[in-house]
């Protein structure tokens, strides 16, 4: 690969460099919180105050922008007191950066209590992202926020006048615990998520956004519930799609999206140049396990205006109805620059389901196995097990898939479950070669030709399936998973593992920075051999951690906390549980 000559040395002297042009650092130091009593669905009687995550005190939590080329470097300093924390930059490819994608036990231990940790990363794509927390199921307790990444040279920068973000969300009005105790410990097979007390516009409700008549306006769309897919729409206003999940695309006209988890859109909406009134907004949180289906009544929406200037009245009542007719097909939205990646190398399928009896609990599985986090976070193990690392069996129960440099990988997505599940990719884009209706089944011909859909979350419908494929040209350790935060601690994960080999020396080597290491060593957990932690002899399982039974050490675990997650008084790794405070 050509490398430029722009290096970046960091304190501890190791050199990395990026494979193209760098622009400015962006330093921010990022104190993670709990800040006081937070009602954002007021005014409506659907809110209650309560304690969110915030950073440096604030809650909603900042917005990063930044340019294209451009190093990000964020420290968190975890100030929780009582919870692990850890930030996943979703949808940023973090090309040579495995190591700085924020998943816990993925690529990095949970930053614990009274620790800190640094993120540095280059920014290789512009495009509408959002960071969250990937420790437990901890985001939708307010730490989650949007990425912004400015083109150097927008391809529609003549489209548009100005430019606004719009984000949607859910809102619950207890604690992630609490909610994973009562709605996933104590759940039936069909392991209903938890329902939202409310939907936020920019976490809050009544986003206003000033519109001059004539003018073009760029809004940026992003989805940062825990569970709701939303039905959005500009009332009366169609417009023009020019943007998914970062990727420039041809311009296609839309009046209605389905917003699935993590996934933007980057839309254009030209003003009335006449108008008598203001326009909603309008966003309807879908509470549907298969929204073509509905089963309950979605009551939960949220509303913002289109509000004219010179003011022309308040907004009329929103209107929550919409067409379904109108509802866009994200799979005709083409790449303004679409890469053909040839012949296939190597496919893998993933039969995924959800409500199984494994090991008498129910769980989410792919290929019939939960995902269960291991004591090393996997991409340690891929840097410390020499060719072992090659072998799926040292990697414990993460529904591991090796490929390599180079390859053109085939991934063939069967949902065995009548839901549908938006699935997100860590590290790429991918290419959608199909996806079909509800209830096709699996997939059985595949057709990967012509010009595909490409971004990096992709809805999957019920009891039906998909089929894309990337370039295997980021080597490291990239999630795959359902994107529902509820499913996530329920195993729907599997876990790419992109040439381990070539991570361990060469020019995509990886160099792993001693505040990484330190927050596993607070939190006593091992950073070298297989998942169980053993140097010697990579094919012991017996050390691997398995599903465990839906009891309160596993409710502790997926904070963090548990006996894998291992967070113990700092120093004393042999204290017993509970951990004291
Ligand atoms: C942690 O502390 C916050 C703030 O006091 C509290 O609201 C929250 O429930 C605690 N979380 C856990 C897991 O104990
Ligand atoms: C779970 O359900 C049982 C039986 O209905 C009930 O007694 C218990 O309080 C529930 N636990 C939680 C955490 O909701
Ligand atoms: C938002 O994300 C959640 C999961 O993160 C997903 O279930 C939901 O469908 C998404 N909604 C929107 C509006 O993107
Ligand atoms: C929300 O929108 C749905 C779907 O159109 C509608 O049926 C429902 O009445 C609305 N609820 C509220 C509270 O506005
Ligand atoms: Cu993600």
């Amino acid at each position: 690969m050509l490398k430029s000559l722009a290096l970046w040395a960091t304190a501890a002297s190791t050199v990395f460099a990026f494979p193209g042009p760098v622009g400015q650092t962006i330093k921010l130091n990022w104190d993670i919180e709990w800040v006081g009593n937070k009602n954002p669905l007021s005014p409506s009687p659907r809110g209650i105050a309560r304690p969110v995550i915030g950073i440096n005190g604030q809650w909603p939590v900042p917005t990063v922008e930044a340019t294209v080329g451009d190093i990000v470097e964020i420290t968190i300093n975890n100030k929780l007191g009582n919870e692990t924390t850890g930030i996943h930059w979703h949808g940023l490819h973090q090309i040579g950066t495995s190591h700085m994608d924020g998943a816990a036990q993925v690529t990095q231990c949970p930053v614990p209590p009274g620790s800190s940790f640094t993120y540095r990363f280059w920014l290789d794509q512009s495009g509408t992202y959002w960071y969250h927390s990937h420790v437990g199921a901890q985001y939708p307790d307010g730490l989650r926020g949007s990425f912004i990444v400015h083109e150097k040279k927008d391809p529609y920068a003549d489209e548009y006048d100005e430019e606004y973000l719009l984000t949607v969300s859910d809102w619950y009005n207890e604690q992630v615990p609490e909610l994973l105790v009562s709605t996933i410990f104590n759940a039936s097979l069909d392991m209903r998520p938890p329902i939202p007390a409310g939907g936020l516009i920019n976490d809050g409700t009544g986003a206003n956004y000033n519109i001059v008549p004539g003018k073009k306006y760029k809004f940026r769309l992003i989805n940062v519930s825990a569970f709701t897919g939303v039905f959005l729409f500009f009332e009366d206003h169609p417009f023009t799609i020019i943007e998914i999940d970062g990727v420039n695309v041809k311009k296609t006209d839309a009046k209605l999206l389905f917003l699935t988890a993590g996934q933007r859109y980057s839309v254009i909406i030209e003003a009335k140049e006449t108008v008598t009134k203001n326009f909603a907004i309008s966003a309807v949180f879908d509470l549907n396990p298969n929204f073509r289906q509905p089963l309950v009544p979605n009551r939960v929406n949220a509303t913002g205006a289109l509000a004219y200037t010179p003011p022309v009245g308040p907004p009329l009542v929103a209107p929550h109805f919409y067409n379904f007719d109108d509802l866009i097909d994200d799979t005709i939205i083409k790449p303004l620059n679409h890469v053909d990646l040839g012949k296939t190398d190597i496919q893998y399928t993933l039969n995924f389901d959800m409500g199984l009896v494994v090991d008498g609990v129910p769980r989410a599985t792919v290929n019939g196995l939960p995902y269960v986090s291991q004591k090393v976070p996997t991409l340690y193990s891929a840097l410390t097990t020499g060719k072992d690392a090659e072998n799926p069996a040292i990697y414990g129960q993460i529904n591991p898939f090796i490929v390599k440099k180079g390859q053109t990988v085939e991934l063939v997505l069967n949902n065995k479950h009548f839901a549908h599940h938006p699935f997100h990719f860590h590290g790429h884009h991918f290419q959608v070669c199909q996806r079909a209706a509800q209830f096709a089944g699996d997939a059985t011909e595949i057709d990967c030709s012509g010009e595909l859909m490409e971004r990096d979350t992709i809805d999957i419908e019920g009891n039906s399936h998909a089929v894309i494929r990337f370039k295997a040209d980021n080597p490291g350790v990239w999630l795959f998973h359902c994107h529902i935060e509820w499913h996530v601690p329920l195993g729907l994960t599997a876990t790419i593992i992109e040439d381990p080999l070539a991570l361990q020396k060469g020019d995509d080597k990886l160099t792993i920075p001693e505040d990484h290491f330190a927050a596993c060593k607070a939190n006593c957990h091992p950073t070298k051999g297989n998942a169980g932690g053993n140097t010697v002899n990579h094919l012991d399982t017996s050390n691997f951690n398995k599903p465990e039974p839906f009891d309160d050490a596993w409710r502790l675990d997926l904070l963090g906390f548990g006996p894998h997650a291992r967070v113990r008084v700092q120093g004393n790794c042999d204290a017993p549980f509970p951990f004291a405070a």
